[in-house]
């Protein structure tokens, strides 16, 4: 029997200002609890890095997990970012990409970013979309919803669309792993044949594998495996 699973975001904590949304999830709440805030004076990125938005202008969540100890949990922001994809597609009608392993691209810029941080056995996913920054609000490099599609979106119902799909995307990854996610990865990754380096790999990406790692084509027909890192590309 399928377990029956309530679509995330309760309990739900709305706050107008914190430091990092990942800081206020209760760790005691039930699976699914959300906190979302309209700014963030330290948004967190991996790796010890700050995400920036403007007060009211971005999406900013944290959702609590509780995945099984079958699973691989560094898979989750993968399957996030499936999650992000869906929802931005289905509300835009234009395709999003996944670059490896954390960012949402549209039009070649990142409009998001996901974040999972375990904590006492959980794991807080942290969710950043750009929604309605303007040109000088957003990081080099960032896009927004605005900027890349020069539409408004109201905040409230892209989380209502993105807490469905990561509902689903989530439940089928706990039962199924990323193979059950691997349709919404697969066929949008960014990296593929582009020039990349990799924690001193250099080569052309050839996929994201069932496994979530980047393989990378060094040359000679030789294939490298990346579980984890930071990617430059070329554009
Ligand atoms: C991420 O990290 O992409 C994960 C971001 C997760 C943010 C959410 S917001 C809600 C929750 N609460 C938090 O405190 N965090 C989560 P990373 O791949 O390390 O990307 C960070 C890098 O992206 C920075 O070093 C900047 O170069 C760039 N960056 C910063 N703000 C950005 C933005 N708004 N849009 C695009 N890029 C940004």
């Amino acid at each position: 029997m399928q377990p029956v699973t309530e679509r995330f975001g309760e309990p739900r904590l709305d706050v107008e200002s914190c430091e990092s949304t990942q800081l206020l999830v209760d760790t005691s709440l039930p699976e699914g609890a959300i906190v979302v805030a309209d700014h963030q004076s330290a948004g967190r990125g991996r790796l010890g890095r700050t995400w920036e938005a403007p007060a009211g202008k971005a999406l900013l969540v944290s959702v609590l997990l509780r995945p099984p100890a079958e699973r691989n949990a560094p898979e989750i922001s993968l399957v996030a970012g499936v999650a992000v994809a869906d929802a931005l597609e289905r509300m835009l009608g234009l395709a999003v990409q996944l670059k490896w392993p954390n960012d949402v691209m549209l039009r070649r810029r990142k409009v998001a970013g996901c974040l999972a941080e375990a904590r006492d056995a959980t794991v807080v996913l942290g969710i950043g979309v750009n929604v309605n920054q303007t040109r000088d609000e957003l990081p080099p490099n960032a896009g927004s919803v605005l900027t890349l599609t020069a539409r408004e979106l109201d905040r409230e119902d892209l989380l209502a669309m993105l807490l469905d799909d990561l509902t689903s995307r989530y439940a089928a990854w706990r039962e199924g792993g990323l193979d059950a996610v691997y349709d919404g990865l697969g066929p949008r990754d960014f990296l593929r044949g582009r020039r990349v380096s990799v924690n001193g790999t250099s080569g052309v990406a050839t996929m994201v594998d069932r496994h979530g790692r980047l393989e990378i084509a060094v040359g000679h027909g030789e294939v490298v495996t990346v579980d984890s890192g930071e990617v430059s590309y070329d554009r």
